[in-house]
């Protein structure tokens, strides 16, 4: 080594916890090697730092597009300490070697989605070429480079370096990290260009830079590994959604935690009114708005008290002290007596004194603050050898025309009635059949094979309340005279919510008029496999 000394080599858009890290180096022996901003930033803090330039002998230049791309440089990381003759070669050159990289990046997906936006040339311009070739250079040679992209890991690194074993384990999971970092990088720059190409319609140019965030205890069930990645170019620019929620309290989430979590978000999130979801295995089983939201929250879990004991409960407003103190102590109306369970509670905001309830309630109840999924555009699913890749079912309910197609028109009431439960049954596993009156879902029948026994179900939940309420279903009637919406109109439903389409449909307002009752296409299906 030119100096004698172990060297850093510290460059850093995002300066997190920057102070602990030179300094912890620089008690450790450090020299400590920065690009300009880090330099300053470090010097700032009392470490004394050499400039890249000094090693280069060479000004930044191109306005920073070159500052460390410089064999001076990436010798004194890629070279093999086990090879005399790449040794030999930078002493010859008067290289010295780097022991340790500590890189982050051009804020590339903050810069591309901030809402103000950038033009196409700022886009380029904060594309990093000389920072990931470092972080590469420094994770190939990980087994005597200690390669650092997270803030997080500097205390690990710090320890690390001040113990006495040589854990190559630890190196390779900093490798590991960092290669996903660059990698998840380049997936967001290509999918940022693939969109100036004005190619936003499907088949997209597909990159999905995922991170992991955390390892599971187990999957869907215990004996299935499983762990939780975020889609990093979403995430980082909080785009909200579930991946993005913070927990106050409780358990830590499972695999099956966050697919409800998710559902019940998604859900709740439709409604404009003070509303609550209580979702269960991924269906909504009670749904109510209510501009008290207290009551919308005791018809939720009326509509369905079985099903939402020990379920996903999701509002759309801030949890207060008096609803959170009503959630603690809400008995179920099964027995009048046993305190409602529930795994989760989400919602977008939580008052102080609420929260502090809340806590109250179990130590288990794990308590989400979640934001709008305002980016999830595309949705994935896994299928045998591949990926089927679609946009996300953003409709929204301005987007969906109910087109009268009987002979009665629909009251004003029941047209609401038929648009709430419209809303729910978007939400609900296909086949799916909602009933709703007064803003509340009475019941629900979903992933039935046939139309007809989900009907059945989503009827026999309603009860006696199933008369004069609306009906909604996520697809067409194939059948309609003896079959589900003769049956429907028997049952003495006052309207029916369909997307139309069959080559029956005919027969179905043929149905509705002969009973009376109000049918509305929608020419929208909402299918949900
Ligand atoms: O413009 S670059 O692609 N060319 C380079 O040679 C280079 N070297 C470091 N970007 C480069 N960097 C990046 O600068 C790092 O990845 C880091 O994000 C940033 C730190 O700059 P500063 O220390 O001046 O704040």
């Amino acid at each position: 080594k030119v100096s004698g000394k172990r060297q850093a080599l510290i460059s850093l858009s995002d300066k997190t916890d920057l102070a602990l890290l030179g300094n912890g180096l620089q008690e450790l022996g450090f020299t400590i090697v920065s690009t300009g901003g880090t330099a300053s930033a470090l010097e700032n803090s009392g470490v004394t730092v050499t400039k890249v330039e000094e090693l280069t002998s060479l000004p930044e230049m191109l306005d920073g597009r070159v500052k460390t791309l410089h064999p001076n440089i990436h010798g004194g990381i890629l070279a093999r300490r086990d090879q005399e003759h790449h040794m030999e070669a930078l002493d010859s050159h008067g290289i010295g070697t780097f022991d340790v990289v500590v890189v982050n990046l051009y804020p590339f997906y903050d810069k591309v989605s901030s809402s103000s936006g950038i033009s196409f040339e700022d886009g380029i311009e904060n594309i990093d070429i000389g920072g990931p070739a470092m972080i590469r250079a420094a994770a190939k040679n990980h087994k005597d480079v200690l390669v650092v992209v997270d803030s997080k890991d500097y205390p690990a690194l710090i320890d690390y370096l001040k113990g006495a074993s040589d854990d190559q384990q630890f190196r390779r999971r900093l490798a590991w990290k960092a290669f996903q970092h660059v990698a998840a990088y380049d997936s967001a720059v290509s999918e940022w260009l693939w969109k100036q190409t004005g190619g936003d319609k499907f088949p997209a140019g597909l990159t999905v830079p995922l991170s992991l965030k955390s390892s599971l205890r187990y999957g869907e069930n215990p004996h299935q590994k499983a762990a939780f990645y975020v889609d990093k170019s979403l995430a980082e620019v909080n785009a909200g959604g579930i991946a993005t929620a913070v927990q106050h309290h409780g358990k830590e989430m499972s695999y099956n935690n966050y697919l409800d979590a998710d559902a019940a978000w998604n859900c709740v999130c439709e409604f404009s009114k003070p509303t609550c979801v209580i979702v269960k295995h991924t269906n909504p089983c009670g749904v109510a708005s209510r501009d008290d939201i207290i009551e919308a929250y005791r018809l939720a879990v009326n509509a369905d008290p079985v099903s939402a004991f020990g379920g996903i409960v999701a509002f759309n407003v801030e949890v207060d002290e008096a609803l959170a103190k009503d959630i603690r102590e809400f008995r179920s109306p099964m027995d009048g007596e046993t305190r409602m369970f529930y795994e989760i509670v989400v919602a977008p905001k939580y008052s102080k004194k609420g929260l502090e309830v809340l806590r109250g309630k179990s130590k288990t109840l794990r308590i989400l603050e979640a934001s709008k999924n305002n980016r999830g555009k595309l949705s994935l699913r896994q299928v045998g050898g591949g990926w089927l890749a679609q946009e996300a079912d953003d409709l929204t309910p301005e987007d969906i025309q109910f087109n009268v197609v009987s002979e009665k028109a629909p009251e004003e009431n029941e047209l609401r009635d038929a648009q709430f439960a419209w809303l729910c049954v978007k939400h609900v596993k296909s086949n799916a059949i909602v009933i709703a009156k007064n803003n509340c879902m009475l019941g629900m029948g979903s992933g039935q094979p046939n139309r007809l026994e989900s009907l059945r179900i989503a009827m026999r939940k309603a009860g006696d309340e199933v008369k004069g309420a609306a009906l909604a279903s996520d697809a067409f009637f194939p059948f309609a005279w003896s079959d589900a919406v003769e049956e429907a109109c028997k049952s003495g439903v006052g309207i029916i919510a369909e997307p139309g389409g069959s080559i029956r449909d005919a027969d179905a307002i043929d149905c509705c008029n002969t009973y009376g009752v109000s049918l509305l296409f929608t020419n929208v299906r909402h299918f949900r496999h």
